[in-house]
């Protein structure tokens, strides 16, 4: 069982300004709930103790404020400052003494949201994906004969004879990944992504999918924050 995960709450929330400019993304409203407490609880069903929660240089305090030690979840909670938006897999490395005695570690985006609560058949390394109707503003895996045969960012167009699905925030990661991280440079968007990593994983044939049942979506847009409002607020 893994007991580790990171959960990344900085980065700048761009596409939700005006509210961001007050209020960290991860502590908007999601149907009388924060956004936070939904990628907090997939941990918790995935049986998850100890999380560590990456910060950003807007309003940190406010979510140490909410959720503080962790105990209202029944998890351990502690918190690492990461400086700048310098991307997902920045972030995660940020936590490499957090997650350096566990085999495995889950990784789950701050804005993510699962319908239904997640359970692997194992502990491989592995993405998680969704059938999600708009594939082209999401990492896209592509699978053919039960395979991944390719991992695309935002692709432009898809490939219609083979499976697509969108790579979901919810991954799980070995130590291998601070090995891998070393070798990245910040793309042309000046971030280090975090589809570089699952790339190298994959061409070590070092990576597993799982393909999750029901709804997945992210909060990061005033779009799907009022859509997600919506839908569980009916
Ligand atoms: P994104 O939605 O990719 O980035 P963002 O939150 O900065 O939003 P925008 O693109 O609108 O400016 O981030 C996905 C999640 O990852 C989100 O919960 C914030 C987190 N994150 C970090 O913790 N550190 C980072 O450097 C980045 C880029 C994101």
């Amino acid at each position: 069982m893994i007991k580790n995960g990171i959960l990344l709450a900085g980065g700048n929330g761009t596409r939700l300004k005006p509210f961001t400019n007050i209020y960290s993304k991860q502590l908007l409203y999601l149907a009388g709930k924060a956004v936070i407490d939904y990628p907090i609880q997939t941990l918790v069903d995935l049986g998850v103790e100890n999380i560590t929660i990456t910060l950003g240089s807007n309003f940190a305090g406010q979510i140490i404020d909410y959720c503080g030690d962790g105990s209202r979840y029944g998890v351990n909670i502690n918190y690492l400052y990461q400086e700048s938006a310098a991307g997902i897999s920045h972030a995660i490395n940020l936590c490499k003494k957090n997650v350096s005695d566990a085999d495995k570690f889950y990784t789950i985006l701050g804005d993510n949201w699962f319908q239904n609560p997640i359970k692997f058949v194992d502990d491989s390394v592995k993405i998680v994906l969704n059938k999600h109707p708009k594939l082209n503003a999401f990492g896209v895996a592509s699978i053919k004969n039960n395979k991944i045969i390719k991992i695309e960012e935002k692709p432009k167009v898809i490939d219609d004879s083979v499976e697509n699905y969108a790579i979901t925030g919810l991954y799980c990661f070995d130590q291998k990944f601070f090995e891998y991280f070393k070798k990245t440079k910040r793309s042309a968007r000046n971030e280090f992504e975090i589809t570089s990593i699952i790339q190298m994983y994959h061409d070590d044939n070092n990576l597993q999918y799982s393909i999750i049942d029901g709804e997945w979506n992210d909060a990061g847009t005033i779009e799907n924050l009022n859509y997600l409002n919506y839908k569980l607020g009916n």
